[in-house]
């Protein structure tokens, strides 16, 4: 089920992702990245996570008494972080499983976790609206995170919208409790720093038993709107700073500079 392997550091120029991690994607929703960044590359970004959040918090130490979440959060920091959406392995995984023209929709969030996360989705929390356009997220888990102990857990193959909208039918029939540890074909995906975690925004997930203060960032992203509905599900979700632009490498740039058009027109509205 996960179609990944533990290998070292990637070369920028290799392709991220295989045409057998494409289509496990597609089929079931996920994808699990071993190492493509190195231990000491995501302790670089969870100490500057933990900065931003200290300054967050007014300076104080994390009293753990409940999670801390910033979104966004890259724009404390832009040095550190910005690179990374020019990260050539980071767009790699990004463009392998949505397409060379998908784009990062201006989401992100950096998180100091407490307690368990319940069932839930990303496109839509746990209501029955789901969208058909396949968006994703990007996980850095910057803790080894194991079954039980704080890593992701989900649901095979329910990003396709009928089964998205089959479970929230099964909660309002009470046979999912969202708060449950175990649903039938549940998957946990334990990490290790390096690691990233891939996964559909309609896929759904949860986490729990991680350990107080749980360090984790992610960032959101989508495939390139073609028709008008597709437009109408990216327009609402992306909202860009004058950060992105500032900071884009060429990359970013032609990809975004393509939905700018849209955005102003929206904006300006
Ligand atoms: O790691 C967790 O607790 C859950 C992460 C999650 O639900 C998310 O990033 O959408």
């Amino acid at each position: 089920m996960d179609a990944s392997s533990r290998t070292p550091a990637k070369d920028a120029t290799e392709s991220v992702v295989s045409d057998a991690q494409r289509s496990h994607f597609r089929t079931f929703g996920f994808v699990a990245f071993r190492q493509l960044f190195t231990p000491d590359e995501i302790e670089h970004y969870a100490q500057a996570l933990e900065r931003i959040l200290r300054r967050d918090r007014g300076g104080g130490d994390f009293d753990g008494k409940e999670r801390q979440s910033l979104n966004p959060f890259i724009e404390y920091d832009r040095e550190t972080f910005f690179p990374l959406l020019d990260d050539e392995r980071h767009l790699g995984i990004v463009d392998g499983l949505l397409g060379e023209d998908s784009l990062y929709t201006g989401g992100n969030d950096g998180n100091l976790y407490v307690g368990d996360t319940t069932w839930h989705t990303d496109a839509n929390g746990i209501s029955p609206n789901v969208h058909m356009l396949p968006c994703l997220k990007t996980a850095f888990y910057c803790d080894p995170v194991g079954d039980g102990q704080g890593c992701l857990s989900v649901i095979p193959g329910s990003h396709h919208p009928q089964v998205c909208r089959q479970l929230y039918e099964a909660i309002q029939a009470g046979v999912f409790d969202v708060n449950a540890p175990d649903v039938p074909g549940r998957v946990p995906l334990e990490s290790m720093p390096g690691d990233v975690m891939a996964f559909d925004h309609r896929l759904w997930h949860s986490s729990r038993g991680g350990k107080v203060g749980r360090r984790m960032f992610t960032f959101n992203w989508s495939t390139f709107p073609r028709q008008a509905w597709e437009e109408e599900v990216v327009l609402n979700r992306t909202k860009y700073g004058p950060q992105i632009w500032e900071t884009a490498g060429p990359r970013r740039k032609q990809k975004i500079a393509r939905l700018a058009v849209d955005l102003e027109e929206s904006d300006g509205a």
